[in-house]
């Protein structure tokens, strides 16, 4: 691979960052205890911003305001259409700014520029405008029952709303938990990563701009063991939905069922399998394999997909993310950086053999070379512990039955790809694999309207979709009886 952008910076001046306290009843406020941290940028190890660092104090201010605006506020009365225009005119506000959001997730995140300008921001914009299109489209169902009762059903917002999110999407996954949450009514005190806190406060300015009452959206920079943790263990937070690692996500349910049996969606990690049969096209099976991390590869095209495998790899461009010409920018910091580097350390010494990359790359900044192991067998660490970077381990197989059973082999289901051009196999293995989404012949598909969220410790609950309307959403049923009825 080529290794470039860790030589000059080829940012534009870093702009002005103009929002960096914690955002509570519709102001920017320093934390209780005035604590900040700093924020880095992964390009160069270097400090971007110092940002107020909530706590526990914090949280209680927040859940206070959310509560109050819940409890009193306009919000959850509004009639959907009123909440919606609102709603509309935030994601304006994100279009307006895509620019600027877009450098900040990339100064911030290390994402590339181009993608986040084209993609991330104006499709953080589109995720609004479909969840404001169903906020006026929320209704129960009428019940007849038995005798002389007759019922209905009322959906009704689940409250506050906790929402904490992780790093590797920092716009999206704002959205994607935001959304759905204000469409359906609920307040939001919203956690962004400790990496990634410079795009939550800019929207959390521009839901002001846009007219979203004050105690509605609130953001809580800080730390998961502070922060997050009194969120998730609040007495007055009615759901937390979370996305992160599997393993801070026991901690949450464990916070939410010691506390007040809090609504919990969880949205964690995977080892995603990748299941390329010998009849699909290579070069296309090469293409989806990127995001990937366990690629089984049918006996027959195996060599030739490790030979196209290797060949894109090393003409696959790292450096920096503002550098249209790139396909990859740095990890997110320093931690993910070495945590990356040490599995690739155990793929060495547990004797998968190493094809392509296996390094950092260039001596600043948290680059990493895309890696590729081949002769992985399914017991290595490598396969089987989530990486989250570039490192992608490459296995054979012989059989539908053996490709089923060794996909299946793992404690996660997020998500699971097929390539092939037999429609049995596609059917058969979309209906045999334990995994919340699966992708036949494409890969890390994302859309708005289409629910996505793991099985078994992958987690529960969907994000997308109107099934994430749901999730923050309750049903209570009003029965009444019927004197005089005729049947
Ligand atoms: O996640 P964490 P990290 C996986 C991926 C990655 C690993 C660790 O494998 O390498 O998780 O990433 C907050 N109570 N995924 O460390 O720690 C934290 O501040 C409440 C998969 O970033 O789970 C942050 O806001 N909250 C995933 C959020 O939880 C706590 C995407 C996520 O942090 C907390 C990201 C606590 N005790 C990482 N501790 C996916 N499925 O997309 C931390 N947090």
């Amino acid at each position: 691979s080529e290794c470039s952008g860790t030589e000059e910076l080829k940012a534009k001046v870093v702009p002005e960052i103009k929002f960096t306290k914690l955002f509570i009843n519709g102001q920017f406020v320093d934390a209780v205890s005035g604590n900040t941290f700093e924020t880095v940028d992964p390009r160069t190890g270097e400090v971007l911003a110092t940002v107020a660092a909530g706590d526990k104090a914090d949280v209680d201010l927040a859940v206070k305001a959310a509560r109050h605006a819940f409890d009193r506020g306009p919000w959850p009365r509004l009639a959907g259409r009123e909440r919606a225009k609102i709603l509309m005119k935030f994601a304006d506000l994100i279009d307006a700014h895509a620019e600027e959001l877009a450098t900040l997730d990339s100064l911030d995140a290390g994402k590339l520029f181009a993608l986040g300008k084209l993609l991330d921001i104006p499709d953080s914009a589109e995720t609004l405008r479909y969840f404001a299109g169903a906020a006026d489209k929320i209704h129960g169902e009428t019940l007849k029952m038995s005798g002389e009762m007759q019922g209905y059903t009322l959906r009704e917002p689940i409250g506050v709303a906790g929402l904490i999110i992780p790093w590797n999407f920092p716009s999206t996954m704002f959205f994607v938990k935001v959304s759905p949450a204000l469409a359906a009514g609920c307040t939001v005190i919203v956690k962004p990563a400790e990496q990634t806190p410079l795009s939550a406060l800019f929207y959390a300015n521009l839901a002001k701009e846009a007219g979203i009452p004050d105690g509605v959206l609130n953001v809580i920079t800080g730390f998961g063991p502070t922060a997050g943790a009194a969120l998730s263990s609040h007495m007055d937070v009615d759901k937390i939905s979370f996305t992160g690692s599997t393993e801070v996500g026991r901690l949450v349910m464990e916070a939410a069922a010691k506390s007040n049996l809090k609504s919990v969606t969880l949205e964690l990690g995977g080892k995603s399998p990748l299941i390329i049969f010998d009849d699909a096209d290579v070069d296309m099976a090469g293409e989806v394999c990127v995001a990937a991390s366990r690629v089984f590869v049918q006996e027959g095209i195996y060599d030739e997909f490790v030979r196209k495998s290797a060949e894109k790899a090393k003409s696959w461009r790292v450096g920096d993310p503002f550098d249209p010409s790139v396909d990859q920018g740095p990890q997110v910091d320093e931690g993910q950086f070495q945590k990356v580097l040490s599995y690739i350390e155990h793929g060495k010494t547990e004797g998968a053999t190493l094809l392509t990359g296996g390094k950092r790359c260039g001596e600043k900044g948290y680059y990493i070379e895309p890696t590729i192991f081949t002769d992985v067998k399914d017991d290595m660490k490598i396969a089987r512990e989530e990486i989250f970077g570039p490192v992608m381990s490459i296995m054979k197989f012989k059989t539908i039955e053996e490709a089923i059973e060794r996909a299946n082999n793992t404690r996660y289901g997020l998500a699971a790809g097929v390539v092939t051009n037999n429609i049995n196999t596609a059917n058969r293995m979309s209906r045999s694999v334990r995994a919340g989404n699966i992708w036949v012949n494409c890969y890390f598909a994302f859309d708005r309207d289409c629910p996505f969220g793991g099985f078994k410790m992958s987690g529960f609950g969907k994000d997308n979709g109107l099934a994430a309307l749901d999730g923050f959403l309750l049903t209570k049923s009003v029965v009444t009886p019927v004197y005089d009825s005729p049947w």
